[in-house]
């Protein structure tokens, strides 16, 4: 049953548990394809948590910025399409957040591994922003931090297990959120990993 997080945010817990396995052998398809690599930051770091995408728009950072590219620039080729499964998992969830569906445009594919984390940001490189993101967690539990608009406002912690789903409309669309380090842990369906996927408008 769903869970109001803050106005906007809402948490469905294991609604994706029943589509897990068929999730999870989609993202190995996909990888098989256009493989998970960790990208570089405008900074010049190397971000821990490895990425690969799906839909017409893949998420990029690199030494000149993030952008949304059509093609993968590992492999030079458009980025897979969406998996139904995946398709079907947003609908039910949009649905039962009480949100029209967005156009499936991109969905982005995080791995973490142990000790693998995502520093707190927020998600700004979308021309859509009246539209929600939906994420669904993978595998290993973590920590999600988020707070408020302002990256010093006080953070709260939720632990996102298998299954679980979140929709981030209305204003909580653009508060600052992150993961902390993943521990180490295992999970008979994933190993030490966690996917977490995320469906985003990118473009009007
Ligand atoms: C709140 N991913 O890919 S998912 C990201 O678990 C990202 O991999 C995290 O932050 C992860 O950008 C968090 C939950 C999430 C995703 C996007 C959001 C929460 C959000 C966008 C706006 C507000
Ligand atoms: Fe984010």
């Amino acid at each position: 049953s769903p869970v109001s997080l803050a106005e906007g945010a809402v948490l469905l817990p294991a609604l994706a548990l029943p589509d897990a396995s068929a999730l999870i052998d989609a993202v190995h398809t996909i990888a098989r394809v256009t493989p998970f690599r960790r990208m570089e930051t405008p900074g010049g770091r190397l971000m821990s948590v490895a990425m690969t995408a799906c839909g017409k728009y893949g998420w990029c950072s690199d030494r000149h910025g993030y952008r949304y590219t059509e093609t993968s620039p590992l492999t030079g080729a458009s980025w897979p399409p969406v998996p139904d499964i995946f398709a079907a998992v947003v609908r039910r969830a949009t649905a039962a957040a009480g949100y029209p569906t967005p156009p499936l445009q991109s969905c982005l594919i995080n791995r973490y591994e142990p000790g693998t984390r995502l520093s707190l940001h927020q998600d700004r490189d979308e021309d859509a922003p009246h539209m929600p993101i939906i994420s669904i967690s993978l595998g290993v539990a973590a920590t999600f931090l988020w707070g408020g608009l302002h990256r010093a406002d006080p953070t709260r912690r939720l632990r996102l297990t298998h299954g679980d789903v979140v929709v981030w409309g209305g204003p909580s669309r653009f508060v600052f959120h992150g993961i902390a380090p993943l521990a180490r842990s295992f999970h008979p369906d994933t190993g030490e990993c966690r996917f977490n996927l995320t469906f985003r408008q990118i473009h009007p």
